[in-house]
């Protein structure tokens, strides 16, 4: 597969997590709409209101909708916002993690649960204690410990924390200051809490050096994602206003992480967001653009692309402009 495939060309979908679960493909994105909300750069655009799940048995075969199966109204706590989601297995439960804004405007991660891969979830009474931000990936290790890792800045709401506290009049560090980093936090044995205070993800340069706010080409914005790759651990990532996706390696799942290089160049839209997952014996790049919608950003599709890596178990470059199916 060289040419990357629309997955769901009849609506709009992004943020795309993909997992695979009883020998099926499952996707887990956001639901893009018309909402009719000026875009601006708190994000209010993206205004959604629930999640569809799909599957699928083949990549280049039929995409299952297996519907709605969780909306706003639903969540006890909700204010508005429905973002990035992702879902994790264990014990025969699946936890759905999901970003929304509480009823005080403040970004929360909350989880919902379902006995299938395909929903409904339902979803906790609150949010998950201690949590902030946005765009949750769920990411299990071999030895069955689950990772949650998060984070997203400007309409993520990131930059006005520091050590997991809202801090007032907290912002963006300097250019010149070290980058601020997503959070990664082992999940309790019931999934539904942070087993720990986050950490910070640090990513560093070829020089060992924490990345810099300035450095907007390699530094994280937003969308983590983890994978595991011949025993090394792959963080990757949005840099968010300058539109790629990037990676950085380490040994354990806390990092530090050592920057690597571009997975994605830019797409057409603001945002590009991911994920990664290995099927039959191949990797595979899931994502999003807005050709689709004539380009607009709150409306955006969700893609699939194979990945491949070099011999040093380098990711090969892909380009988000690449002709398509
Ligand atoms: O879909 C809403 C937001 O846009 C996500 O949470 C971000 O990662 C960006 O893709």
């Amino acid at each position: 597969m060289n040419q990357a495939k629309y997955l769901f060309p009849s609506d709009y979908m992004a943020d795309p997590s993909a997992h695979v679960f009883d020998g099926k493909i499952y996707i887990y994105p956001s639901h893009d709409w018309e909402s009719g909300i000026a875009e601006n750069d708190n994000g209010d655009h993206f205004d959604m209101r629930d999640y569809h799940v799909f599957s699928m048995e083949e990549v280049d075969g039929e995409v299952v909708d297996h519907g709605k199966v969780l909306s706003i109204e639903d969540i006890p706590w909700a204010g508005r916002q429905l973002w990035d989601s992702d879902v994790a297995h264990r014990k025969g439960k699946y936890y759905m993690y999901f970003s929304l804004k509480d009823k005080t405007d403040i970004f929360r991660l909350g989880v919902a649960v379902s006995n299938t891969p395909y929903g409904p979830f339902v979803p906790q009474n609150n949010p998950i204690k201690g949590s902030y931000s946005i765009d949750p990936c769920a990411f299990e290790d071999d030895n069955g410990t689950h990772y949650l890792y998060f984070g997203g800045i400007w309409g993520g709401q990131l930059q006005f924390y520091r050590d997991n506290k809202m801090v007032a009049g907290a912002d963006v560090p300097h250019f010149h200051e070290n980058a601020l980093s997503a959070k990664v936090a082992r999940l309790s044995d019931d999934m539904l809490e942070f087993a720990e205070a986050p950490h910070e993800l640090v990513i560093l340069d070829e020089n060992g050096k924490p990345l810099t706010q300035g450095d907007t080409d390699r530094r994280f914005f937003e969308a983590s994602w983890m994978h595991k790759y011949q025993g090394k651990y792959y963080f990757s990532y949005s840099t968010g206003d300058t539109h790629l996706l990037c990676y950085a390696t380490g040994d354990n799942p806390y990092g530090p992480f050592t920057y690597q290089g571009v997975i994605l160049t830019p797409v057409v839209g603001w945002t590009t967001h991911h994920s990664i997952t290995e099927y039959k014996g191949k990797w595979y790049l899931f994502y999003h653009d807005s050709v689709p919608s004539g380009g607009k950003t709150w409306l955006r599709s969700m893609k699939v692309v194979e990945l491949t890596y070099d011999d040093n178990g380098l990711i090969k470059t892909i380009e988000g402009k690449v002709q398509n199916k």
